[in-house]
């Protein structure tokens, strides 16, 4: 009995062996995920008009399946509440909802004539093939003046290295250029800034014939000679720091 006992033993034990030889597994080792790579950059907006402050600037990243507007196009409804009044909201949030667009920002208050407006931007990800980036902003100072730089590239940015680009001003086409009391939300005025209504004859996108001003002759001006401004409006410098 005594053997038979034994043997059983030993066949039951050789059977538990050849079960947890099977189950064996090594503890699981813990692999911490690898940092995410980034790239940063340093994005400068000096304001080089004499007495148009820039409304909050816009900044959105992006790759060319995006573009924020094309001369002769019809502004959107968030562009013409930006054109007109100088808050971004509606704006960026259009653009949050279309293709291409990676991320959107804008910088806290307005950036004064001769100050400079410094965003921070932090891309996460290996890759920056195709990155672009796009600004816009009031000139808060006229009925619906805006300054942009479209669709920059920044892919071959390398770090250390900068870029510098001059943005030029655009009529939104959202409202007829009176420069009239009450139409101009800037401090010159305190007018009313954005109506879907208010003078919205042309419609179209295009390049800013500047203002005119009580100085040169439009009577019903409340802008004066200091309030003209010759492109470019802003300069853009953009410093990759990662
Ligand atoms: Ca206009
Ligand atoms: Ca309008």
């Amino acid at each position: 009995m005594k053997k038979l006992l034994i043997t059983s033993l030993c066949l039951f034990g050789l059977a538990a062996c050849d079960r947890n030889s099977d189950n064996f597994q090594p503890a699981a080792e813990i692999v911490p995920a690898p940092a995410p790579v980034m790239q940063e950059y340093q994005i400068e907006i000096t304001n080089l008009t004499l007495a148009q402050p820039l409304s909050p600037i816009a900044l959105i990243t992006h790759d060319d399946r995006y573009r924020a507007f094309s001369i002769g196009d019809v502004a959107s409804t968030g562009l013409e509440v930006l054109a007109e009044g100088g808050s971004n909201v509606d704006f960026l949030a259009e653009v949050d909802l279309e293709a291409g667009v990676f991320s959107t920002m804008s910088a806290a208050g307005p950036t004064f004539p001769g100050n400079t407006e410094v965003l921070n931007l932090s891309i996460e990800g290996d890759d920056v093939a195709g990155m672009m980036l796009s600004i816009v902003s009031m000139l808060i100072n006229t009925n619906d003046a805006i300054t942009a730089v479209q669709s920059l590239s920044i892919e071959n940015l390398q770090p250390g290295e900068m870029m510098s680009v001059m943005s030029i001003s655009y009529d939104s086409g959202t409202e007829a250029n009176t420069e009239a009391l009450g139409t101009i939300p800037g401090p010159v005025d305190g007018g009313e800034g954005f109506n879907v209504l208010r003078d919205d004859l042309e419609d179209q996108i295009r390049g800013h014939s500047g203002v005119v001003t009580v100085d040169d002759g439009m009577p019903n001006s409340i802008l004066g000679e200091m309030h003209r401004w010759d492109n470019p409006v802003a300069r853009i410098t953009i410093t990759r720091t990662l």
